[in-house]
């Protein structure tokens, strides 16, 4: 597939599917005073996870130790383009918020908008800047010059539906998540059917809550890049293979390695909207999902703790 389709289906996802609601956007939470290991590992936001974590991975240079400057946490500053990169997750915020679906909320929580960091201004002096002064971009006297949301292609890059007759039923037994023994080390695949809250929900139903698949407790050694990818209900005749332009990819989780951090376990989790996909993959009926967990790269010892399907309230 083509990279740059390929890029427009990930926009997609990272903004419209896995991005349904303000955490799973944004990311968990962390608070002060919590230490982010051991504080139930916050998820990763949409806005990070996909297309942001793959274009440090893309830009570091393989010839260097540790895929410097954009492919590790301690040099991607070093990298001027690092700051253009980080300018665009900042527009996929705007566009986020004005995409107009509900549920597409900033947090409203005291905590987040009192938050605030300190930077050197121009002069060399210390600045204090906080959320709240971040959240209404022309505040800090920019904004991105695009006013026609509708000549995005990546809008128009929901996967295809599957037409039924091209899906067959997997052979073999799969096991229910609640057989598998957690944590489970992820170095093979991992497939197994998850129980699902509801079946076959109106549309007012899918109006006041996202089905969010919860891949938790995921345990990696922060001090190199790991990858693993995600296919929900993937039906697909033997020998045919699901693209990430395919409706059952649900997304991957990668993670860019800190080089001070070798054989330090970090914690994390990740969601996965799980709407989108049950429709385009014309298996909304199904008590169980499938889930499909690829390792790609540094898996070997990842482990995941836990897989479930949750309903996630939409807050108007
Ligand atoms: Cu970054």
């Amino acid at each position: 597939m083509p990279i740059i389709s390929n890029k427009n289906y990930t926009v997609y996802r990272d903004l419209v599917r896995n991005g349904g609601d303000t955490i799973s956007f944004f990311g968990g939470e962390y608070r002060a005073g919590n230490s982010p290991v051991d504080n139930g590992d916050p998820s990763v936001g949409s806005v990070e996870a996909g297309s942001h974590t793959a274009v440090h991975r893309w830009i570091g240079d393989p010839t260097q130790p540790n895929n410097e400057d954009m492919g590790n946490f301690y040099s991607a500053g070093y990298d001027p383009v690092f700051y253009v990169h980080h300018s665009n997750v900042d527009r996929m915020w705007k566009l986020w918020k004005e995409l107009g679906i509900k549920g597409h909320k900033e947090p409203t929580d005291p905590d987040w908008l009192n938050a605030s960091y300190v930077f050197y201004d121009e002069n060399e002096e210390l600045v204090r800047v906080y959320n709240k002064d971040c959240v209404n971009i022309r505040k800090l006297n920019y904004d991105f010059i695009e006013n026609s949301k509708e000549v995005f292609p990546w809008r128009k890059s929901r996967p295809a539906r599957r037409s039924k007759n091209s899906q067959v039923e997997p052979t073999g037994p799969v096991e229910t998540v609640d057989k598998i023994k957690f944590p489970v080390r992820l170095n093979k695949i991992l497939k197994v059917k998850v129980k699902r809250p509801a079946v076959n929900r109106s549309e007012a139903e899918k109006a006041k809550a996202n089905e969010v698949l919860f891949i938790k407790k995921i345990r990696y050694d922060s001090g190199k890049f790991v990858k693993f990818d995600v296919f929900v209900n993937d039906k697909v005749k033997p020998g045919e293979i699901t693209t990430p332009c395919d409706p059952e990819y649900a997304g991957g989780f990668a993670q860019i390695p800190h080089n001070d951090m070798r054989n330090m376990f970090m914690g994390s989790s990740a969601r996965f909207g799980l709407s989108e996909l049950l429709e385009d993959t014309n298996t909304e009926g199904e008590e169980y999902a499938t889930v499909t967990l690829v390792p790609r790269t540094g898996c070997d010892d990842l482990t995941v703790g836990e897989i479930k399907i949750q309903l996630v309230p939409i807050v108007a």
